[in-house]
């Protein structure tokens, strides 16, 4: 299979956002006050040396850009986006809707419904276009996620995630030993 060295896709389109050279993944949001909501998951795909993207895109304010985003996303060489966004958020759907790269939703909690507005909009797609949605706020899993989708035909990053997993397992278990000590 592929090394993740070995793909060669097109440059970046001028205006889409601050990029890696040729990035992966692409991370969206509806507005920058999404930002902090957005970043765990830029820091993951870092720890996981995977080339990324990250910019905002509004459905409803800039749905142009969206349009231009989604239909140029799978060309410029993306395989997985992330998109988060809150309220009545159909970023993430909107873009499945015009690219056939797999998205993954982040709902991001506002501020009169705990989330649980973006939560229901992100992971109540009709049927025939899916948005893989994770809990609200954890663009960490978002993240994991595209690695786990991208691992899937990358060893180096199935084996990194191996690895991530065993550290998880290897801080819990050092906590049972120190309490159990
Ligand atoms: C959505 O509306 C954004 O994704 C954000 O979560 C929410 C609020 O946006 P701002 O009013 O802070 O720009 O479009």
């Amino acid at each position: 299979s592929k090394s993740i060295d070995q793909y060669s896709p097109s440059p970046p389109v001028p205006g889409l956002g601050k990029s890696s050279h040729f990035p992966e993944v692409g991370i969206i949001m509806g507005s920058d006050s999404d930002l902090p909501t957005m970043l765990p998951a830029a820091r993951i795909l870092d720890t996981f040396g995977v080339p990324y993207e990250l910019t905002i895109v509004s459905a409803h304010r800039t749905p142009d850009r969206m349009v231009a985003y989604a239909r140029s996303a799978a060309s410029r060489g993306l395989r997985v986006i992330i998109a988060g966004a809150g309220g009545a958020a159909h970023l993430p759907g909107m873009v499945a809707a015009m690219t056939a790269l797999p998205v993954i939703g982040v709902p991001v909690k506002g501020s009169s419904l705990d989330g649980v507005d973006s939560l229901h909009s992100i992971v109540q797609m009709p049927r025939g276009i899916p948005v893989a949605t994770v809990a609200i706020n954890n663009s960490t899993n978002a993240a994991l996620l595209a690695v786990r989708v991208l691992g899937a035909g990358t060893p180096r990053l199935r084996e990194a995630m191996e690895h991530y997993m065993r550290s998880l397992e290897g801080e819990v278990l050092t906590k049972v030993d120190k309490l159990e000590r």
